[in-house]
């Protein structure tokens, strides 16, 4: 029996929303090297030519497309294109996310909505025309990326921690309501990656030391460092691949041991 077989994506088609850069990037180019097609969309014009001039430095054959994923019609569209264009959708990661940090009693509801709308709603969107597909053809893996904040509240992040929880659950939804149709729908909780959407809580300060919250994480997370895109390869091929068709449900954390630490003593 040859184990790394089971590992393979080699002719599957992977959509990973959201993958210009950061997380959504790595992951789709862990994909391609396991031997899938890759497509992934984004919202901006100046992001595709970047995420085109970047896939291709890699070597690898992306194939991108203009969506908001809260947008139903555009969601219709993206998967009837990635249908056209490489075949039916056997992977699909949903990414795209966003954060607000502002603390609960000064947030606006609208506020409030959009980061629900994109990190809860849309990935109930983006799912619902994509598990057809995986029914007919017998096969498919979903893979939500969650957070820590699908377990841990903390200051400032109400919405994104209330949407993070959501998705924890709806991944355990979407697997006990199509698992029969074997299709395994888990999900990844990064710790703290180094990405854009952390930056600025790792802003070097104007004397020239760490951010006060950039030395808070590396004493909460026993690997004692953030994490980085390509800390989240391996496991997302593994929820990918048929080396996990038994495991559904679940949430992988991939967080260099902080749900494990109570922390330091003082
Ligand atoms: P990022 O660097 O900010 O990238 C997020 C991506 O999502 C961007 O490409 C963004 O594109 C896209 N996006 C946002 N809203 C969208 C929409 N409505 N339609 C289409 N694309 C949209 O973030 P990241 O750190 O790589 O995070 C990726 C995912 O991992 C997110 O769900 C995030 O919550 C989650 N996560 C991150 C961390 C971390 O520490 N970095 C930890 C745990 C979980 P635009 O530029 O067009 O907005
Ligand atoms: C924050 C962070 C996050 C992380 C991540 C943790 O402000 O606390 O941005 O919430 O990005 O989701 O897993």
């Amino acid at each position: 029996m040859d184990i790394m077989k089971q590992f393979s994506l080699e002719g599957k088609v992977a959509l990973v929303t959201g993958a210009a850069y950061g997380i959504g990037f790595a992951i789709a180019e862990a994909y391609a090297a396991a031997g899938a097609k890759i497509a992934f969309n984004c919202r901006g014009e100046h992001h595709m030519e970047a995420a085109m001039a970047a896939y291709h430095e890699k070597g690898i054959d992306a194939h991108g497309y203009y969506a908001d994923v809260t947008n139903e019609e555009d969601v219709i569209k993206l998967v009837a294109d990635i249908e056209r264009d490489l075949g039916t959708i056997d992977i699909l990661v949903n990414n795209a996310g966003i954060i607000k940090r502002i603390p609960m009693l000064e947030m606006e509801a609208k506020d409030f909505r959009q980061v629900i709308d994109i990190d809860l709603v849309a990935p109930y969107i983006v799912a619902k025309h994509v598990i057809p597909g995986m029914i007919k053809k017998g096969h498919g893996k979903i893979i939500n990326i969650c957070s820590m904040m699908s377990e841990l509240g903390r200051e400032t992040v109400s919405a994104y921690a209330a949407a993070k929880g959501g998705l924890k659950m709806l991944t355990r939804n979407i697997c006990s309501e199509y698992g029969e149709y074997n299709i395994q729908c888990n999900g990844i909780g990064p710790g703290y990656i180094a990405t854009p959407q952390t930056a600025p809580l790792r802003e070097i300060q104007p004397d020239g030391s760490r951010h006060p919250f950039d030395q808070f994480i590396i004493s909460k997370t026993p690997a004692a460092r953030w994490g980085e895109a390509e800390d989240l390869m391996g496991p997302a091929v593994f929820l990918a691949s048929d080396a996990s068709n038994f495991v559904n449900g679940h949430v992988l954390y991939v967080d260099g041991g902080i749900l494990a630490y109570i922390g330091k003593q003082p």
